[in-house]
């Protein structure tokens, strides 16, 4: 049986007893990693006065785990970089926010070669290497420089943005081309294989066939759409400790008189908190027969403390909720609140629980998987209701939720109301329906057809794509991603 080798930009191999804060997707990644005998392969974290190229390797429950130290420099140019300033926010539909510096291209390119350099004598002949989302986009095409023929997937857990804003990119093609040397391609859904498709046939006159084959740059690779899903079975665990229990006592012990509505977020621009709020604010306003009898509680962790469109997020959102509180509370009621710390899983799921609205009002989210906890979470005699923003994902499969735009405050209020005064039958009928899908497109779905699709690109595909030249060539001089034209 063949190996796969799972690549990520951080490696995070939960603990032994499944630690209640470790992620649906490292989990899957952990399941799929064992059921394989695989290795999982990303930066440590740690940074090194000199790249060393050696991996720290440890061997975790059938699992091989490696790592690397990267340098300052790379981290900053690489990872805070063209990473978290250039590509997350243009992926996201904020070109506003998007710094583009040639260091931050440079640095990209060298961490990704420096994996590939890496990883390389990791890999054996049979492996399937599947490589994680957009800080690596490159390495199939660093691998295939180092003449590594294996099968490799790549799949991008965010959105893949209109081709009007990818062109916004300097050496946009560049990149594009990159994909091209992965045989398997995966988006979360068909909205952003379709973007794809556009970039491929408007900008590059490349081909789209019917079967899931694109061609560009004389190659042939499988795009396919593959909706990342959460582990309902695991969640359903997590929700019957004691921890998650306590933790549902207590939000719904305080919020005895007044129903919850409840968000769980990374901070991010992409998450649409200022915007929730605004709505919350513009909820209380115009339905002041809601005051004191609803509180909203926003968990919103810290994330990207180093990226400087990252670090006024925290303090506006102080203010905003200062100024909600300080316009409608009373001497017993706070309106909103906002903690910005991160909870274990079973604390977050006691809460999600109890929350008889959850609201998931992203701007833009590849999938976004807090609205599928959400819902695996809630009681199926008495369900909360799902708000979800119809620029998630997730509303492709959702659509039984209460589906709004998250930049309008009036749709978002509106739908707050609904969900408060939704009669229990239409909660449960939705609710069911939501269950449904969170139960069957769940993780392990997710990560099966994907690693299927691999497998088959090998039947799919021509044998050999790459001539020598192909494997072996590098950009024309000056066309790598930080270099000008
Ligand atoms: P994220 O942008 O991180 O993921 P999301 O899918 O919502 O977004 O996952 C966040 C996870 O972190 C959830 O499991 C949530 O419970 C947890 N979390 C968030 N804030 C927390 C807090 N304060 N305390 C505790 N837990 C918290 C990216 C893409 C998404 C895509 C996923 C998976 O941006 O669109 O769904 O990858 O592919």
């Amino acid at each position: 049986m063949s190996r796969l080798v799972v690549v990520s930009n951080r490696v995070a191999m939960p603990d032994k007893t499944g630690s209640a804060s470790v992620g649906g997707l490292t989990m899957a990644l952990a399941a799929a990693l064992q059921q394989y005998r695989g290795v999982w392969f990303g930066w440590s974290g740690e940074t090194t006065p000199t790249f060393t190229g050696q991996a720290h390797i440890c061997e975790t429950r059938g699992v091989t785990i490696a790592t690397i130290d990267l340098e300052a420099q790379d981290v900053q140019e690489y990872y805070n970089g063209y990473a978290n300033t250039v590509l997350w926010p243009l992926f996201h539909y904020r070109i506003d926010l998007t710094e583009y510096e040639r260091a931050f291209g440079e640095g990209y390119a060298r961490v990704n070669s420096r994996f590939a350099e890496t990883l390389l004598s990791q890999i054996r002949p049979d492996d399937m290497i599947w490589v994680h989302d957009y800080h690596l986009i490159p390495l199939a095409q660093e691998l295939r420089r180092r003449g590594l023929k294996n099968r490799i997937g790549f799949f991008l857990h965010i959105p893949w943005p209109a081709c009007q804003l990818m062109t916004t990119l300097p050496h946009h093609q560049d990149l594009v081309e990159a994909l091209f040397a992965y045989d398997l391609v995966g988006f979360q859904t068909q909205d952003w294989l379709s973007a794809f498709h556009g970039y491929v046939t408007d900008e590059l006159s490349g081909d789209v066939h019917g079967d899931g084959r694109v061609s560009a740059f004389g190659r042939t690779v499988i795009a396919g759409a593959f909706p990342i899903g959460i582990d309902a079975e695991n969640f359903a665990e997590i929700l019957r400790t004691p921890a998650a229990a306590k933790s549902y006592d207590r939000a719904a012990a305080t919020n005895v008189y007044r129903d919850l509505i409840m968000g769980v977020d990374r901070i991010d621009y992409s998450k649409g908190l200022e915007e929730r709020f605004a709505a919350y604010d513009q909820f209380l306003k115009t339905h002041p027969e809601f005051r004191e009898r609803v509180a909203y509680l926003q968990i919103a962790q810290t994330s990207r403390g180093d990226v400087e469109a990252y670090k006024d997020i925290s303090t506006r959102l102080d203010g905003v909720a200062g100024r909600i509180n300080a316009a409608y509370g009373t001497l017993d009621w706070t309106p909103l609140r906002y903690v910005n710390r991160s909870y274990g899983r079973d604390v977050v799921a006691g809460v999600y629980r109890a929350a008889k609205i959850g609201l998931v009002t992203p701007l833009r989210d590849g999938m976004n998987l807090v609205a599928k906890e959400y819902v695996a979470a809630q009681n199926p005699r008495d369900p909360g209701v799902l708000v979800l923003s119809r620029f998630a994902g997730a509303a492709r499969q959702m659509k039984a939720a209460l589906i709004v735009n998250p930049y309008s405050r009036e749709d978002v209020a509106d739908a707050i109301k609904r969900g408060l005064t939704m009669p229990r039958a239409e909660r449960i009928q939705r609710w069911e329906a939501l269950m449904a899908g969170v139960q069957t497109e769940n993780v392990s779905a997710w990560r099966d057809a994907f690693v299927a699709a691999l497998k088959a690109s090998q039947s799919q595909l021509p044998e050999a794509q790459f001539t020598e030249a192909q494997l072996t060539r590098r950009p024309a001089a000056g066309r790598s991603l930080g270099r000008p034209l």
